[in-house]
């Protein structure tokens, strides 16, 4: 089995390329953001739960996200890995993962560098484009403090441990995923 895990702030490109790799390698693509999402616009109790928590551009409970991963791997036991999209965001989540893939294989995680500015601007984009709940000028700044004061430590907590590529996230989408690509093999 091999398991990665997209990481980077929003904005960053996670979804576009955790998408090319699960393609490449044939792996279950596994997007916290776009699980929420489904559960928001099926307005199931987790739904209405949390919809107000991500239209303010804050953190879902550890609890719930930890739950819908671990149905997830749980009911995936023949694929050949997961790439992670959007988790962990906290350390409690990192180390949630952690056990409930120890007996398989421990991620790799692949990180997205790119500038604040040029996040604003990917961001106000798709609010523009899309029209996602959460790509508004006052929660794109929220999501963006949120990820420096609660995700972005994990950076330390991954790179001691010796499970963390950094590449820069910058440029056309095929490029970035060069980069990925020539760093995972
Ligand atoms: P997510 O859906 O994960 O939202 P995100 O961090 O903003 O990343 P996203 O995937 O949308 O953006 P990407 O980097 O792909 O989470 C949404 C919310 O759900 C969170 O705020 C939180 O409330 C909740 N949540 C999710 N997971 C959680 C967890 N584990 N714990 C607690 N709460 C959780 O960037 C995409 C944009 O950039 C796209 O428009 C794309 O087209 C564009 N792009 C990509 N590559 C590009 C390139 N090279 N050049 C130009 N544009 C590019």
């Amino acid at each position: 089995m091999r398991n990665y895990i997209i990481f980077g702030p929003p904005g960053a490109g996670k979804g576009t390329q955790a998408r090319k790799i699960a393609e490449a390698l044939n792996l279950t693509h596994l997007s916290t953001g776009a699980l929420l999402r489904e559960e928001v616009s099926h307005q199931t109790a987790v739904g209405q739960r949390v919809q107000d928590i991500m239209a303010r551009g804050e953190l879902v409970d550890d609890n719930i996200v930890d739950g819908i991963i671990k149905d997830k791997i749980e009911n995936n036991g023949q694929v050949a890995g997961f790439v992670f999209d959007g988790y962990p965001r906290t350390i409690n989540q990192a180390n949630h993962l952690d056990v409930l893939l120890a007996a398989k294989a421990l991620p790799l995680i692949l990180n997205l560098e790119v500038s604040d500015d040029e996040l604003v601007r990917r961001l106000r984009l798709r609010g523009q484009e899309v029209g996602r709940a959460d790509d508004n000028e006052e929660t794109i700044k929220n999501r963006l403090l949120v990820y420096k004061q609660q995700t972005q430590p994990l950076l330390n907590h991954y790179g001691d441990q010796k499970r963390l590529i950094s590449v820069d996230g910058h440029g056309q989408v095929d490029e970035i995923y060069q980069r990925l690509e020539a760093q995972m093999n």
